[in-house]
Protein backbone atom coordinates (compact mmCIF):
# COMPACT_ATOMS: atom_id res chain seq x y z
CA UNK A 1 0.00 0.00 0.00
CA UNK A 2 1.27 3.83 -1.14
CA UNK A 3 1.71 5.55 1.84
CA UNK A 4 -0.71 8.25 2.71
CA UNK A 5 1.13 11.39 1.07
CA UNK A 6 -0.54 13.73 4.03
CA UNK A 7 1.43 11.49 6.83
CA UNK A 8 4.58 11.80 5.74
CA UNK A 9 6.89 14.63 6.55
CA UNK A 10 7.77 17.30 3.45
CA UNK A 11 11.04 17.44 2.07
CA UNK A 12 10.43 20.04 -0.72
CA UNK A 13 11.26 22.61 1.36
CA UNK A 14 15.03 21.59 1.73
CA UNK A 15 15.87 23.07 -2.27
CA UNK A 16 14.05 26.09 -2.19
CA UNK A 17 16.83 27.98 -2.41
CA UNK A 18 17.55 26.41 -5.63
CA UNK A 19 16.13 27.47 -8.77
CA UNK A 20 13.13 26.35 -10.21
CA UNK A 21 14.26 23.07 -12.43
CA UNK A 22 13.57 23.55 -16.68
CA UNK A 23 11.59 21.35 -18.47
CA UNK A 24 11.10 21.20 -22.28
CA UNK A 25 8.90 19.17 -24.49
CA UNK A 26 10.72 15.83 -24.95
CA UNK A 27 12.04 16.27 -28.59
CA UNK A 28 12.48 14.19 -31.30
CA UNK A 29 9.89 11.29 -30.45
CA UNK A 30 6.71 10.50 -32.52
CA UNK A 31 4.22 7.77 -32.49
CA UNK A 32 5.43 4.46 -35.04
CA UNK A 33 2.98 1.97 -35.92
CA UNK A 34 3.05 -0.86 -33.78
CA UNK A 35 4.27 -3.03 -37.41
CA UNK A 36 6.85 -0.41 -37.48
CA UNK A 37 8.26 -0.83 -34.38
CA UNK A 38 8.19 -4.35 -34.13
CA UNK A 39 10.34 -4.31 -37.49
CA UNK A 40 13.16 -1.90 -36.29
CA UNK A 41 12.87 -3.81 -33.22
CA UNK A 42 13.73 -7.09 -34.74
CA UNK A 43 16.63 -5.61 -37.21
CA UNK A 44 18.18 -4.22 -33.92
CA UNK A 45 17.83 -7.59 -32.36
CA UNK A 46 19.63 -9.22 -35.52
CA UNK A 47 22.18 -6.72 -36.18
CA UNK A 48 23.35 -6.71 -32.79
CA UNK A 49 23.17 -10.79 -32.27
CA UNK A 50 25.68 -10.23 -35.45
CA UNK A 51 28.21 -9.03 -32.54
CA UNK A 52 31.23 -10.78 -31.24
CA UNK A 53 33.87 -10.20 -29.50
CA UNK A 54 37.13 -11.01 -30.94
CA UNK A 55 40.78 -10.87 -29.97
CA UNK A 56 42.33 -10.71 -33.26
CA UNK A 57 42.69 -7.17 -34.79
CA UNK A 58 44.20 -5.81 -37.91
CA UNK A 59 46.40 -2.73 -37.63
CA UNK A 60 45.35 -1.34 -40.20
CA UNK A 61 44.19 2.78 -39.48
CA UNK A 62 40.89 3.80 -38.61
CA UNK A 63 39.82 7.43 -38.69
CA UNK A 64 39.41 9.56 -35.58
CA UNK A 65 36.21 10.75 -36.66
CA UNK A 66 34.43 6.91 -36.37
CA UNK A 67 36.17 6.76 -32.64
CA UNK A 68 34.67 10.06 -31.84
CA UNK A 69 31.20 9.20 -32.90
CA UNK A 70 31.52 5.71 -31.10
CA UNK A 71 32.23 8.10 -28.19
CA UNK A 72 29.95 10.68 -28.72
CA UNK A 73 26.97 7.70 -28.78
CA UNK A 74 28.66 6.31 -25.58
CA UNK A 75 28.13 9.69 -24.09
CA UNK A 76 24.02 9.66 -24.89
CA UNK A 77 23.88 7.10 -21.89
CA UNK A 78 21.74 8.08 -19.02
CA UNK A 79 23.63 8.57 -15.90
CA UNK A 80 22.78 9.04 -11.81
CA UNK A 81 21.56 12.87 -11.38
CA UNK A 82 22.93 13.19 -15.40
CA UNK A 83 26.53 13.27 -13.95
CA UNK A 84 27.70 11.77 -16.86
CA UNK A 85 30.71 10.40 -14.95
CA UNK A 86 32.29 8.43 -18.16
CA UNK A 87 35.81 9.89 -19.65
CA UNK A 88 37.09 7.86 -22.66
CA UNK A 89 41.01 8.60 -23.71
CA UNK A 90 41.34 7.57 -27.31
CA UNK A 91 45.10 6.03 -27.87
CA UNK A 92 46.42 6.23 -31.52
CA UNK A 93 49.97 6.86 -30.29
CA UNK A 94 52.25 4.07 -31.15
CA UNK A 95 54.58 4.14 -28.50
CA UNK A 96 51.85 5.10 -25.92
CA UNK A 97 50.28 1.81 -26.47
CA UNK A 98 53.65 -0.37 -26.26
CA UNK A 99 53.72 1.21 -23.18
CA UNK A 100 50.08 0.09 -22.19
CA UNK A 101 50.51 -3.39 -23.45
CA UNK A 102 53.69 -3.89 -21.29
CA UNK A 103 52.21 -2.51 -18.01
CA UNK A 104 49.14 -4.78 -18.94
CA UNK A 105 51.13 -7.89 -19.73
CA UNK A 106 53.48 -7.37 -16.76
CA UNK A 107 49.99 -7.34 -14.65
CA UNK A 108 47.86 -9.89 -16.25
CA UNK A 109 51.11 -12.42 -15.92
CA UNK A 110 50.23 -12.05 -12.01
CA UNK A 111 47.36 -12.32 -12.09
CA UNK A 112 47.34 -15.07 -14.29
CA UNK A 113 50.35 -17.27 -12.75
CA UNK A 114 49.34 -16.08 -9.02
CA UNK A 115 45.97 -14.10 -8.78
CA UNK A 116 43.46 -16.09 -10.04
CA UNK A 117 41.95 -19.05 -8.24
CA UNK A 118 41.46 -22.35 -10.22
CA UNK A 119 38.05 -22.05 -10.49
CA UNK A 120 38.67 -18.73 -12.18
CA UNK A 121 40.97 -20.27 -14.00
CA UNK A 122 38.87 -22.92 -15.60
CA UNK A 123 36.17 -20.61 -16.49
CA UNK A 124 38.65 -18.55 -18.79
CA UNK A 125 39.91 -21.73 -20.42
CA UNK A 126 36.96 -22.10 -23.26
CA UNK A 127 37.95 -18.11 -24.12
CA UNK A 128 41.73 -19.42 -24.65
CA UNK A 129 42.63 -15.90 -23.03
CA UNK A 130 46.10 -15.67 -21.47
CA UNK A 131 48.70 -12.80 -20.67
CA UNK A 132 49.81 -12.07 -24.15
CA UNK A 133 47.48 -8.79 -25.03
CA UNK A 134 48.54 -8.32 -28.90
CA UNK A 135 45.55 -6.06 -29.52
CA UNK A 136 46.78 -3.35 -27.52
CA UNK A 137 49.87 -2.67 -29.96
CA UNK A 138 47.61 -4.10 -33.16
CA UNK A 139 44.29 -2.56 -33.06
CA UNK A 140 44.82 1.06 -34.46
CA UNK A 141 43.04 2.67 -31.45
CA UNK A 142 42.46 1.71 -27.40
CA UNK A 143 39.47 3.38 -26.10
CA UNK A 144 40.47 3.44 -22.41
CA UNK A 145 37.21 4.34 -20.30
CA UNK A 146 37.58 5.37 -17.12
CA UNK A 147 34.55 6.32 -14.40
CA UNK A 148 35.17 9.79 -12.80
CA UNK A 149 34.40 8.41 -8.88
CA UNK A 150 33.69 12.47 -7.90
CA UNK A 151 34.22 15.64 -9.73
CA UNK A 152 36.52 17.93 -8.66
CA UNK A 153 35.30 21.72 -9.22
CA UNK A 154 37.96 24.75 -10.02
CA UNK A 155 37.94 25.60 -6.38
CA UNK A 156 39.88 22.00 -5.57
CA UNK A 157 36.68 20.79 -3.56
CA UNK A 158 34.78 17.44 -4.70
CA UNK A 159 31.49 16.64 -5.98
CA UNK A 160 29.80 13.58 -5.19
CA UNK A 161 28.67 11.14 -8.13
CA UNK A 162 26.05 8.86 -8.30
CA UNK A 163 25.58 5.70 -9.45
CA UNK A 164 28.62 5.59 -11.35
CA UNK A 165 29.34 2.15 -11.68
CA UNK A 166 25.70 1.49 -13.44
CA UNK A 167 26.16 4.77 -15.54
CA UNK A 168 29.74 3.94 -16.88
CA UNK A 169 28.74 0.61 -17.60
CA UNK A 170 25.47 1.49 -19.74
CA UNK A 171 27.42 3.98 -21.79
CA UNK A 172 30.42 1.44 -22.48
CA UNK A 173 27.35 -0.94 -23.49
CA UNK A 174 26.51 1.74 -25.91
CA UNK A 175 29.83 2.07 -27.14
CA UNK A 176 29.89 -1.06 -27.62
CA UNK A 177 26.76 -1.15 -29.95
CA UNK A 178 28.06 1.93 -31.91
CA UNK A 179 31.15 0.46 -32.61
CA UNK A 180 29.76 -2.89 -34.18
CA UNK A 181 26.76 -0.61 -35.73
CA UNK A 182 29.58 1.47 -37.99
CA UNK A 183 31.51 -1.94 -38.97
CA UNK A 184 34.13 -2.07 -36.94
CA UNK A 185 34.88 -4.50 -33.65
CA UNK A 186 35.95 -4.01 -30.19
CA UNK A 187 36.77 -5.70 -27.21
CA UNK A 188 36.44 -5.46 -23.21
CA UNK A 189 39.51 -6.14 -21.94
CA UNK A 190 39.88 -5.63 -17.76
CA UNK A 191 43.65 -5.78 -17.11
CA UNK A 192 43.06 -5.38 -13.23
CA UNK A 193 44.70 -3.98 -11.36
CA UNK A 194 44.46 -0.78 -13.64
CA UNK A 195 45.80 2.33 -11.79
CA UNK A 196 48.84 2.10 -14.33
CA UNK A 197 46.48 3.47 -16.74
CA UNK A 198 45.86 6.54 -14.75
CA UNK A 199 49.79 6.96 -14.76
CA UNK A 200 50.51 6.32 -17.91
CA UNK A 201 47.35 8.81 -19.40
CA UNK A 202 47.71 11.25 -16.75
CA UNK A 203 44.30 10.85 -15.16
CA UNK A 204 43.12 12.48 -12.15
CA UNK A 205 42.81 10.67 -9.05
CA UNK A 206 39.35 11.06 -9.45
CA UNK A 207 38.94 9.26 -11.68
CA UNK A 208 39.57 5.10 -12.29
CA UNK A 209 40.26 3.09 -15.46
CA UNK A 210 37.26 0.67 -15.65
CA UNK A 211 37.86 -1.20 -19.43
CA UNK A 212 40.34 -0.84 -22.36
CA UNK A 213 38.48 -1.17 -25.54
CA UNK A 214 41.06 -1.99 -28.59
CA UNK A 215 38.65 -1.02 -31.57
CA UNK A 216 39.68 -1.81 -35.16
CA UNK A 217 39.34 -3.99 -38.44
CA UNK A 218 39.23 -7.25 -37.62
CA UNK A 219 42.18 -9.68 -38.75
CA UNK A 220 41.30 -11.68 -42.13
CA UNK A 221 41.55 -14.83 -39.93
CA UNK A 222 40.29 -13.26 -36.82
CA UNK A 223 38.42 -16.62 -34.63
CA UNK A 224 35.93 -16.25 -31.77
CA UNK A 225 35.51 -18.88 -29.09
CA UNK A 226 32.66 -21.28 -30.06
CA UNK A 227 29.87 -20.19 -27.66
CA UNK A 228 26.22 -19.52 -27.39
CA UNK A 229 24.07 -16.62 -26.08
CA UNK A 230 21.60 -17.81 -23.22
CA UNK A 231 17.84 -18.02 -25.22
CA UNK A 232 15.37 -15.22 -23.92
CA UNK A 233 13.34 -18.05 -21.88
CA UNK A 234 16.59 -17.86 -19.37
CA UNK A 235 17.43 -14.30 -19.15
CA UNK A 236 13.99 -13.28 -18.29
CA UNK A 237 10.65 -13.69 -17.04
CA UNK A 238 7.31 -12.04 -17.68
CA UNK A 239 4.66 -11.77 -14.82
CA UNK A 240 1.47 -10.97 -16.40
N1 LIG B 1 41.51 -9.57 -17.22
C1 LIG B 1 42.10 -10.79 -17.77
C2 LIG B 1 41.34 -12.01 -17.43
C3 LIG B 1 39.98 -12.13 -17.97
C4 LIG B 1 38.93 -12.18 -17.10
C5 LIG B 1 37.67 -12.40 -17.53
I1 LIG B 1 36.18 -12.57 -16.15
C6 LIG B 1 37.41 -12.54 -18.92
O1 LIG B 1 36.12 -12.75 -19.37
C7 LIG B 1 38.47 -12.51 -19.81
C8 LIG B 1 39.76 -12.29 -19.31
C9 LIG B 1 42.30 -10.66 -19.28
O2 LIG B 1 41.85 -9.68 -19.87
O3 LIG B 1 42.89 -11.55 -19.85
Amino acid sequence: MPADPAALPEYKGLTRHLPEPRFVPLPHWHRRPEAEMAERARAFYAEMDQRRTTRHFSNEPVPRELIELAIRTAGTAPSGAHRQPWRFVAVADAELKRRIRGATEEEEYKTYAQRMTDEWREALHPLGTDHVKEHLTEAPWLVVLFAEKFGLLADGSQRKNYYVDESVGIAAGLFVAAVHHMGLVTLTHTPNPMGFLRELLGRGRNEKAVLVMPVGYPRADAKVPDLERLPLQAISEFKV
